[in-house]
Formats: structure tokens, C-alpha cells, sequence
């Protein structure tokens, strides 16, 4: 028994080379340019509390990934939400490093991913020297931090989520219309309301200056479709995009039901004319447990009959899709399969961990070749894009190696331009031409 390690084919090497290299365009984030404001200005000086671009180890420590994870280490019982919630920041990022990484062993994949970045910027995790981390973060400009941060994950292009019916964000777009004119970020409106809630939509959009009412009358949606307009012009959206909950529907020309009419009268219709796509990212139950805040979301099983009938129903529309169970992927990756206007993408939220990641990219690429987009980071904190792709790229080259060893053992054998063409579709192009359409 040959007790040295085998060494990786050269064909596994081609491909993992080609998808290391290649510049990857991520298509959901929640990052933005300095110019939303920066709670931590570390060398610029300029610290903004409310401030959207989130950066650094205490926001990587405070994920809300890592506090649902460290309320599973400390309960309530112990440590009230709201005695959390008052700590500051740094005081916040204590209890979890000790409690995760310190007193238990920081196997999750949020932990995880918190070891891959430090040691990506060249510090060292071993030392578990969170003061250390600390001061060499304080040092950093956050403009020059984001093509560093761009640079070693190989990120050309950061997609935003920008929130309409988030106040702290459009107070931002009214005061500045050029805060979204950052070239390393693309803008995407994201507008949930409008479909989750319809009643209270209408309420905002009349305070906004709009006459749109819970009625949904010819000249409610003609001026809710006016909204949209407005606000694609002002943010220059690449996409339009909604998260949904498990239970959303959409039963087809007949369903009146608020949220199906908003869709059908005012979403699509104006995508359509404006010849950009629409992502839903169905599954997320919002707010099971508010205490945890962001982390307090979970996981729906979602009705993917829904997407087709959308598909089927709206050829001049495009649709991205990504849905949040495990249960709905083999369902949807078909569905994928009956219609070219939809575009399936990510390893979303809960299912962004290496076995999962491995599992839908197989199955992907087995019903679907390298039509589809394999991954999005979803990062909240600049950093995190460090590590969501060194670990996506990793398992993205795998699937693609045991695929392309798989065609030379039929004779097939690819040349380096066709692997570098096969990287460059899953981690660009196919979002790029989705997008152009
Ligand atoms: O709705 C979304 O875009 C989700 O990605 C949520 O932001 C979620 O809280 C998240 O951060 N998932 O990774
Ligand atoms: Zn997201």
C-alpha cells in the first residue's frame, strides 16, 4: 500500500488553475462602496454608525451567521438578546470568538470562512490574537481595502442589493444620486415589499409622493409601475430581485391574490419593457426568532409549479431563480430544464456549505452542463468574499474535474481553452449574456 499522496492529475490541475484564474462577476451581495458609509473608517478616518459597507474582524465575528451560532453556546437563559444587543460591537465579537473559536472548536463553515480570510490577508490564525487582528484592521483604508479584498478573491465585480424599502438606504440614493456610481459595484433594486406586503407598500409609495392605494386599481398599479421606473432610473439596476417566503404562489392569470397582481401588473411589465431580469429567491421565513434580528430567519419548502407557470407565462421576461430548501433543488434544476428564460444560480444562505455546495453543483451539472451560475457569495461583510470564494472555487473545480475525467474516459479530451471557457461561463458570462439577453 503506497503510503504517498497521489498527486492530481493534470487534467484536475487545468482545472483548478482555470477557475482559480478566472475573474469571478458576483451576482448577489449585500457589500457596497465606501460612499453608503462605513461604521468602521479604520485609516480614513471618516466612521459613519449607520453607515451600509461593512468591514473588518469585529463584522466578521458579528455575522448573524455566527450569532445564531453562538446562542446555541450561551442560551438566552444565560445571556438575555437584549444584554447582546447592548454590548458594542467589539464586545459583541468577544463573546462569540471565545465562545466559538476559544472554548469550542470553529468547525462550522461561518467559522471557518473567519480562519480562510484572516489567513488570506496574511495574518496568522494560529496566534488567535484577536487584539492583533484587530490593529492590523484599524490600519486599513476602506476604498483601498476593497481592491485588496477584490484582488485576492478574485472578484471583478461586486452586485449590490440595494433596498428600496430600506430608509437608511434610500435616504442615501435622495441625498446622492451618485452614490452608486462606483464601477466595482453594480446596482440590482431590490423591492420585497411590493410583493410580501402589498397593503403597506402602498402606504409607503403614497408617503413617497405616489398616488398608490391597497386597491389595486388601473391608476394604483399604473403609478406603482411608475415607482419601479423611477427608481431603476435613479439606482440604474441591473435586475430587479425579491426575496419570498416558502408560501409564495403565483397560480397563473387568474390569481388576484395582491402579491400575484403586483407581479403580473407591475413587476414583469415593466422588467420587460426595461429588457432586465427578475431574481426571486424563494424559501426564506422571515423572523422566527426576531430576537436573533438578521440571524433570526430559517428555511421554507417553496413551490417551484410557481416559477414554471412564471416562466411559461412571461417568455418576454427573465428570470433568475434561486430557492433556499435542499428539497426544492432537484425540482427546480429541472424546471431549468423546460425554459431558457430562466437562469438558476447559488448555493444560497443555508445551503452554502461545502457537502451542499458539492451536491447541487453535481446535480447541476448533470442535468444542466454549465448552463447555470453555481454560486453567489450573498457576503454582508467585504471580507467574507475572501473566504465564500476560495472555498466555492475549490468545490466548483472538483465537480468540474470528475466532469471533464468523466468525458476523457469516453476519449473526449478537453483542451485548456475549452476547460478556461467552461470556468469563464460558470463564473461570468453566463450572468453577463443572462443579463444582456
Ligand atoms: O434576502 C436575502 O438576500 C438573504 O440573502 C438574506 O440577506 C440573508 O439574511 C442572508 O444574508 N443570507 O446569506
Ligand atoms: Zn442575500
Amino acid at each position: 500500500m503506497s503510503s504517498t499522496a497521489i498527486a492530481p492529475t493534470p487534467l484536475a490541475e487545468l482545472v483548478s488553475q482555470a477557475i482559480e484564474e478566472q475573474p469571478v462577476w458576483d451576482m448577489h451581495t449585500h457589500l457596497y462602496p465606501p460612499t453608503f458609509g462605513t461604521p468602521a473608517g479604520g485609516s480614513s478616518g471618516k466612521a459613519d454608525p449607520q453607515g451600509l459597507l461593512l468591514w473588518g474582524i469585529d463584522e466578521l465575528l458579528t455575522y448573524h451567521y455566527l450569532v445564531a451560532e453562538v446562542y446555541r453556546c450561551v442560551p438566552a437563559s444565560k445571556l438575555p438578546y437584549a444584554d447582546f444587543w447592548k454590548m458594542s460591537k467589539q464586545e459583541q465579537a468577544d463573546h462569540i470568538w471565545r465562545e466559538l473559536f476559544l472554548e469550542r472548536s470553529p468547525l462550522s463553515e461561518a467559522c471557518r470562512g473567519v480562519l480562510t480570510t484572516l489567513e488570506k490577508l496574511g495574518l496568522d490564525p494560529s496566534d488567535r490574537d484577536l487584539a492583533g487582528y484587530r490593529s492590523w484592521f484599524a490600519e486599513q483604508d476602506p476604498s483601498d481595502y476593497i481592491d485588496r479584498v477584490m484582488e485576492i478573491a478574485n472578484v471583478s465585480r461586486i452586485t449590490m442589493t440595494n433596498a428600496v424599502f430600506d430608509p437608511n438606504e434610500r435616504q442615501r440614493w435622495l441625498a446622492d444620486p451618485q452614490v452608486g456610481s462606483d464601477p466595482r459595484f453594480a446596482p440590482v433594486l431590490r423591492f420585497d415589499n411590493l410583493l410580501r406586503d402589498w397593503a403597506g407598500a402602498a402606504r409607503l409609495l403614497s408617503e413617497w409622493g405616489y398616488e398608490v392605494y391597497e386597491e389595486q386599481s388601473d391608476a394604483s398599479l399604473e403609478n406603482a409601475r411608475g415607482f419601479l421606473r423611477d427608481w431603476l432610473d435613479r439606482t440604474r439596476g441591473i435586475y430587479g430581485a425579491v426575496s419570498l417566503p416558502p408560501s409564495f404562489r403565483y397560480g397563473g392569470a387568474d390569481d388576484n391574490s395582491t402579491g400575484s397582481v403586483a407581479l403580473r401588473e407591475v413587476v414583469l411589465p415593466v422588467l420587460a419593457e426595461r429588457g432586465l431580469p427578475f431574481a426571486m429567491m424563494i424559501g426564506s421565513q422571515l423572523q422566527v426568532n426576531a430576537s436573533l434580528r438578521d440571524g433570526g430567519d430559517t428555511v421554507g419548502k417553496s413551490d417551484v409549479g410557481s416559477v414554471l407557470t412564471l416562466c411559461r407565462d412571461f417568455p418576454d421576461n427573465r428570470f433568475f431563480c434561486t430557492m433556499l430548501a435542499r428539497e426544492n433543488q432537484h425540482e427546480l434544476m429541472v424546471a431549468a430544464r423546460k425554459f431558457g428564460n430562466l437562469m438558476i444560480f447559488g448555493c444560497w444562505w443555508f445551503l452554502n456549505n461545502p457537502s451542499l455546495i458539492d451536491e447541487l453543483t453535481r446535480m447541476r451539472m448533470e442535468l444542466l452542463g454549465p448552463t447555470f451560475i453555481p454560486q453567489h457569495s450573498d457576503a454582508r461583510v467585504l471580507d467574507q468574499l475572501i473566504y465564500k470564494w476560495d472555498h466555492s472555487r475549490k468545490l466548483i473545480a472538483t465537480v468540474l474535474a470528475d466532469k471533464h475525467a468523466d468525458l476523457a474516459a469516453t476519449g473526449w479530451k478537453a483542451t485548456e481553452d475549452e476547460v478556461r471557457r467552461d470556468a469563464k461561463m460558470l463564473l461570468h458570462s453566463n450572468f453577463e449574456k443572462f443579463l444582456a439577453g
